[in-house]
């Protein structure tokens, strides 16, 4: 801060009051907007930033984006005026289309089942994010650096922040793509590191499989089968009376001999830790909590209580670094008995019988590190956020050696760094399977690029059709979850018909051969920040006739997938995307695949759980461009751990190259210090909607005959 160059620009009335401003300018095209009244200890350091943007030069005359801050009525208010036709996407966790124009959402987690407070318009996350495109292709990115309790207006030609907290500042990035727009986005909050492998398979849960019994038949179930997958989930009930870090002594009495046989079968295990603490005499973590004076306060500073599922609980203030360094010793014993991940439930956080199913706005918060004390009503957004980074901590102090997995319900813009998330509470209905397509893509859009929906729905009943619709569609999500209620009919694939069974397991099963090439997304993403699971404009951003597609979609940058539902939709570069008929038989549910040509995707032979996939065997779909010519990428490492950040993986890239009647693939080692291997290979040429296998063939260039 002491660092910056600021100039002083005259503020434009819009409200009340005009307010001047200072700018800073970084020296790649991110701009820095203070109101005159910017006081930083209401806001920073930030929780969004993995770095302060460091910043020097003065706003050029050329920037096209400037800030108008005013107040009304005690509201802080930020509106930025878009000369330019745009279309807006982002503003994180939303239901409605991608294409955000018009749109009022309420930044204020909420606990909403079937997202019903407020129409959807405001539900347990929040992203002070909005992404701007231009019909030239051009992007900017506006991000309020803002935690209270606030709205986002996107009128067509302006963008309006209101808060209810003191003036905050706004960040404005500018760049010539929507895919440089997402790498300069990570260039502040940071990138998501790379989840362990396992869980980017296949994961069945629900509310709530008991005993643990139930828990290895369910088990048994996916590998009669047949249904490829990777995790099985331990919801609420295996606790003790709702203690967290407890297992319930009837029907969870041995967790390390359940959590065993699911290795054994190649699974692995999440388990469910919400934030409210039993209030109990001689309870562990109660005790400790009142020992260390942890709980958040009530706004005479006396420990605050609120009901959740144990009864009368306290909630941790998560603001505090001691807070977090506690909770993280929690974890040690708990992980000890082969628990594999983490799901963090009800951090909005969720206390009932109250206003807003929260705990009161003037709660107070005792900060630390840097953060000053504040009421609830600035720490209410980021209660689940830092809920996520204690966790992510514990994990790793628990398991040095392994990637963490957490989920996350509540979670703030930047909260990818410490966990991935699902879309809530969302219900049985056509209508929220297609939503779950723009709210994946919105979520990716505005920096989590690890989420996915209840797969099937959680609220009521479901039924066949839609588990197979769903799942059929579902595959291709960054996060593939199965989950519903209490008291619903169940919905595993096989709960229904012998169809719908046959329906899930291809689509799943084609999750598992395309892993290789999903690995290699997460992995970009990893990186870059592109999501995993894009809007079609992302293929071309200056195709108008992509802006609002929202039924396709693309997982990575080169798979195009179109849900049966939705028969015309729009085509990237004129249609030229190839369709991909696979070899394992379809039915009438599954997506349609597209290829993008000049594209090369890596296959591997179908595995029952991503412990069992080989990558020494690969099946390559290549599509030829114009020119005969295809590209594709392949990220290799062990799956699980950090020697990949020591260089132990392999990055190859494969090229394919048309001579005459002859198909000439090579190899080549791009980064990492693995060794490269010997693979089995066959081609998979896509074109006139087939694709032709050729037989396989061993070696780093290969030859293939082709017609
Ligand atoms: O822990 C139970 C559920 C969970 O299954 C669901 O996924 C969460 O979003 N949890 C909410 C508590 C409320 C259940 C009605």
């Amino acid at each position: 801060m002491s660092k910056r160059v600021g100039i002083l620009l005259c503020g434009l009335a819009i409200a009340s009051f005009a307010m001047a401003q200072t700018v800073f300018m970084t020296n790649d095209s991110v701009a820095v907007f203070y109101p005159s009244n910017y006081d930083a200890k209401q806001h920073q350091p930030s929780p969004i930033f993995e770095r302060e943007p460091a910043a020097v030069n003065p706003l050029t005359a050329s920037w096209p984006l400037r800030v108008d801050f005013s107040e009304k009525e005690g509201h802080s208010i930020a509106t930025i005026n878009v000369a330019d036709d745009v279309d807006f996407y982002g503003t994180g966790e939303v239901t409605g289309p991608l294409r955000r124009n018009g749109r009022t959402i309420e930044l204020w987690n909420v606990d909403t089942p079937a997202y019903g407070m407020d129409g959807g318009t405001h539900l347990y996350q929040s992203h002070p994010w909005v992404m701007g495109l231009r019909k030239d292709g051009t992007a900017f990115g506006i991000i309020a650096d803002n935690t209270w309790r606030q709205k986002i207006t996107t009128n067509d030609h302006q963008v309006t922040f209101d808060s209810e907290g003191p003036a905050f500042r706004v960040i404005i990035v500018e760049r010539e793509s929507p895919k440089a727009l997402m790498q300069a986005l990570v260039n502040l909050t940071g990138t998501m590191s790379l989840p362990p492998l396992w869980a980017l398979g296949y994961h069945q849960c629900r509310h709530t499989y008991y005993p643990d019994g139930k828990v290895m038949e369910i088990a048994d179930n996916l590998r009669r089968y047949r249904i490829p997958s990777d995790v099985i989930w331990m919801d609420i009930d295996y606790m003790d009376g709702y203690r967290i870090f407890t297992f319930d002594p009837d029907g969870f009495s041995n967790p390390n001999r359940l959590n065993a046989y699911l290795h054994q079968n190649l699974f692995k295990t999440v388990y469910m830790i919400d934030p409210g603490v039993k209030v109990e005499k001689g309870y562990f973590v109660d005790d400790q909590g009142t020992a260390g004076d942890y709980w958040v306060k009530d706004r005479d500073g006396k420990v605050f209580e609120g009901k959740v599922w144990p009864g009368a609980c306290h909630f941790p203030d998560f603001t505090r670094p001691e807070v977090r360094t506690w909770w993280a010793t929690l974890y040690k014993d708990f992980m000890a008995k082969g628990v594999d991940g983490v799901w963090n439930d009800m951090n909005e956080p969720a206390v009932f019988e109250r206003p807003e199913t929260t705990m009161p706005r003037d709660n107070q918060h005792g900060g630390g590190d840097g953060v000053s004390a504040g009421p609830h009503l600035r720490f209410h957004n980021v209660y689940g956020m830092n809920m996520v980074r204690a966790s992510r901590q514990g994990l790793l102090l628990a398991n040095p050696q392994k990637r963490p997995f957490i989920l996350s319900r509540s979670n703030f813009l930047g909260g990818h760094r410490y966990a991935a998330t699902w879309t809530g509470d969302n219900l049985s209905s056509p209508d929220h399977m297609k939503l779950s397509v723009p709210m994946t893509l919105t979520l990716g859009l505005s920096g989590q690029p690890f989420n996915g929906p209840d797969i099937g729905g959680f609220c009521e009943n479901s039924n066949g059709e839609l588990v197979a619709q769903w799942t059929a569609i579902g595959a291709y999500f960054p996060f593939v979850r199965n989950h519903n209620t209490k008291g619903t009919i169940p919905q595993e694939p096989w709960a229904f018909t012998p169809e719908v069974l046959n329906v899930c397991r291809t689509a799943i099963n084609r999750r598992y051969m395309l892993m290789p090439y999903i690995y290699t997304c997460f992995r970009e993403a990893s990186i870059d920040g592109m999501p995993v699971m894009r809007p079609l404009f992302m293929a071309d951003a200056k195709d108008l006739s992509l802006r609002s597609e929202d039924r396709a979609f693309l997982l990575g940058g080169d798979l195009m997938v179109r849900p049966q539902w939705a028969p015309e939709v729009a085509q990237p570069n004129g249609g030229s995307w190839q369709k991909l008929t696979l070899e394992d038989g379809t039915d009438s549910y599954q997506a349609e695949l597209r290829q993008r040509p000049g594209s090369i995707i890596p296959l591997a032979n179908l595995a029952q759980s991503t412990a069992e996939m080989r990558t020494d065997s690969l099946t390559l779909l290549v599509c030829l461009d114009s020119y005969g010519e295809a590209v594709g990428q392949l990220y290799e490492d062990d799956g699980d751990g950090f020697g990949y950040k020591k260089g132990d993986f392999r990055l190859t890239e494969i090229k394919a190259v048309k001579q005459k009647k002859q198909l000439k693939i090579t190899y080549c080692q791009k980064e990492g210090k693995m060794e490269p291997i010997e693979r089995k290979v066959r081609i998979g040429l896509v074109s006139g909607g087939k694709v032709s296998y050729s037989a396989w063939q061993t070696g780093v260039e290969m030859t293939f005959s082709i017609k």
